[in-house]
């Protein structure tokens, strides 16, 4: 718990050498790759939100906490990956064009990964013709799409309606997420699921799979 601890506290004053040694301690000292993501990583992130929304922390504070995060991510993707788990589909996953917030995407990607996904990165920022072509070439089973802005949320639909356009709609399942969402705003742009948290998308991800 101690590693947690300062694991936790690393990444609220941005210091990613600190994660990196802290997350590779508490792993050798035992702890679960999915404890040390729970209840340092994203605990401390959400605590950067509050300060951000309390005026306590500006852009370039949360900007460097985030990637302190993302560098204790890095490391526990091997062993979140290491679920044993058969390949379950294929997910192209990416933030919508305008978007550039990457650490929830990030761990939905891992997590999928983790649950045995073959997973293909398209970064943030995505161009609805990206999300089309990785249905076209790379026949991927499900589209995930993150957004974390009110004013890119709308981007969803956009890609969905590309995918329409394409005639592709019906060869993929398009799942969506991010802290805007909900599952009322997914019905009315027709995507096939809405999740909450990385976990609940993992969970989606197999009905999807089985749909
Ligand atoms: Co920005 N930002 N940001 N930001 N940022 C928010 C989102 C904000 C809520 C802060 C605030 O004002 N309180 C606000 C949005 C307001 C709104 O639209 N209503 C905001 C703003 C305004 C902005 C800028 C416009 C600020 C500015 O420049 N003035 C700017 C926009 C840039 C752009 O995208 N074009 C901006 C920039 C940034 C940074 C670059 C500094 C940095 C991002 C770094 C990065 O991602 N590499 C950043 C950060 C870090 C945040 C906060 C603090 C944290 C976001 C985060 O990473 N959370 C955020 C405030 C907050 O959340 N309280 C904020 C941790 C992450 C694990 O959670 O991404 O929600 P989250 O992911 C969750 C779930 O949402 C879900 O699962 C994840 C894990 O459980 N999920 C999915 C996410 N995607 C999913 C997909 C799925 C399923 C589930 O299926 C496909």
């Amino acid at each position: 718990m101690e590693y947690i601890e300062t694991i936790y506290n690393a990444v609220l004053e941005g210091d990613s050498s600190e994660v990196k040694t802290g997350v590779e301690n508490a792993l050798k000292t035992g702890a679960l790759s999915d404890q040390i993501m729970q209840q340092a990583l994203i605990a401390a992130m959400t605590e950067v939100g509050r300060l951000f929304e309390s005026g306590e922390y500006y852009v370039p504070e949360m900007l460097i906490a985030a990637r302190a995060m993302q560098s204790g991510l890095l490391i526990l993707k091997p062993y979140l990956a290491q679920s044993g788990v058969k390949a379950a589909g294929r997910v192209a996953i990416g933030t919508v064009k305008g978007d550039l917030h990457d650490i929830g995407k990030n761990l939905v990607g891992m997590l999928l990964e983790g649950a045995g996904f073959e997973i293909k990165d398209l970064g943030t920022d995505v161009d609805p013709e990206k999300f089309v072509a990785a249905v076209q070439n790379d026949h991927v089973n499900i589209i995930a799409l993150s957004a974390l802005l009110t004013t890119t949320m709308p981007n969803m639909a956009v890609t969905i309606e590309a995918l329409k356009s394409a005639g592709v709609r019906d060869q993929v399942k398009v799942m969506i997420g991010g802290a805007p969402l909900t599952e009322d705003y997914a019905k009315k742009i027709g995507a096939d699921g809405y999740s909450p948290d990385a976990s609940a998308a993992t969970r989606l991800a197999k009905t999807l799979m089985k749909a």
